[in-house]
């Protein structure tokens, strides 16, 4: 079985050494060094060129090394095999260390704080308990789950928002489109972490701004494609929202022209919040390779008509 690799952000030579330890006879290729393409029966990808997969006769898998997966369903041509996204133990820990950062940034004040040493003021503001500070978590998945049971954790006052209706200890939770108003209504920390489909694109617009309490904060780690800009932009200059921190952008590298790099109250990351390390997650790829082999139900696979 070969296995043909395609990314432009993930390490091809960790990736080798990771399988290889698992799999020592196993065929990996990294493209463009395909070889034969009737060879490749796994691909193993992040964003691959459109119509790349659909030149592999052979193949029977698509394993995203990313929990998300819009970017291969947005490919025509992309091959009707099974696909399977990104479940591993270190993307789950590094979203869960990011958002909680995030969300102590902001409920500590240091974005204030950040401000004033650039206005050379020294003022105090004693600190409030976590539980002064309501954070709603959009997408109660994988990675929302995790955050919201870690971020209760702490003490913070923690509610969330799903398709589907879910029972999450210390943490209050709406479902559908309908609760959303209501959902949003006590929140003065937001985190988006939902996949993007067509139900979510453009969700954090004007109407959900304007639905959260004034002086609310909005932590985008979901994809870019989910806020409107235009409304973001609106809703701080208007005082509505306090601040925002970006991570993702409908066009990623975000342009150097792009008005979020300089504005005073947007943090912008890299895309940065989490990332797949090959030594856990080669685990969960062997373990699909196994599967394949055997013909057993595959871990993770994507609802393609779900969009997630
Ligand atoms: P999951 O599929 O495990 O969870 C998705 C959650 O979103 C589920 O709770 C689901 O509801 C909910 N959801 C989906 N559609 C809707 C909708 N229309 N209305 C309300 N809720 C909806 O995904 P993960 O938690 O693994 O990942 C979430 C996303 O995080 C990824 O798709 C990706 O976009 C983003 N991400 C960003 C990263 C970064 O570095 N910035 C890194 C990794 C992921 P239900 O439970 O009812 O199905
Ligand atoms: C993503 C990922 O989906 O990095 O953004 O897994």
């Amino acid at each position: 079985m070969a296995i043909l690799f395609v990314s432009a952000i993930d390490d091809p030579v960790a990736w080798r050494r990771e399988l290889a330890r698992r799999l020592p006879d196993l065929d990996f290729r990294v493209w463009p060094e395909v070889g034969d393409p009737a060879d490749i029966e796994v691909a193993l990808v992040w964003r691959p060129p459109p119509g790349l997969l659909a030149g592999l006769p052979n193949l029977r898998l698509i394993q995203a090394l990313s929990a998300g997966i819009e970017a291969l369903l947005a490919d025509p041509t992309l091959p009707d095999v099974p696909l399977c996204r990104m479940v591993d133990e270190s993307l789950t820990v590094t979203m869960r260390e990011f958002v909680a950062a995030t969300v102590l940034f902001f409920h500590r004040g240091l974005d204030r704080y950040a401000r004033r040493q650039r206005q050379v003021r020294w003022r105090l503001e004693p600190p409030r308990p976590a539980a002064a500070t309501r954070v709603g978590i959009m997408g109660l998945g994988v990675l929302g789950g995790d955050v919201a049971r870690t971020l209760a954790g702490l003490g913070f006052r923690v509610r969330g928002w799903s398709r589907r209706g879910k029972t999450i200890p210390g943490v209050e939770t709406f479902a559908g489109p309908d609760a959303l108003a209501d959902f949003a209504a006590a929140v003065d920390v937001l985190v988006c972490l939902l996949p993007l489909t067509p139900a979510t694109e453009g969700i954090l617009d004007s109407r959900l701004f304007a639905a959260l309490p004034r002086g609310a904060v909005v932590i985008n780690v979901g994809r870019g494609r989910h806020l409107v800009e235009r409304d973001l932009l609106d809703a701080l200059d208007r005082g509505h929202l306090r601040a925002a921190w970006l991570d993702v952008f409908a066009e990623e590298p975000l342009p150097d022209d792009h008005p979020f790099w300089r504005h005073p109250r947007i943090h912008v990351t890299p895309h940065a919040a989490a990332w797949t390390h090959p030594e856990t997650a080669a685990e969960v790829v062997v373990e699909n390779l196994r599967r394949l082999r055997a013909g057993e139900p595959l871990r993770h696979r994507v609802d393609r008509a779900r969009g997630y």
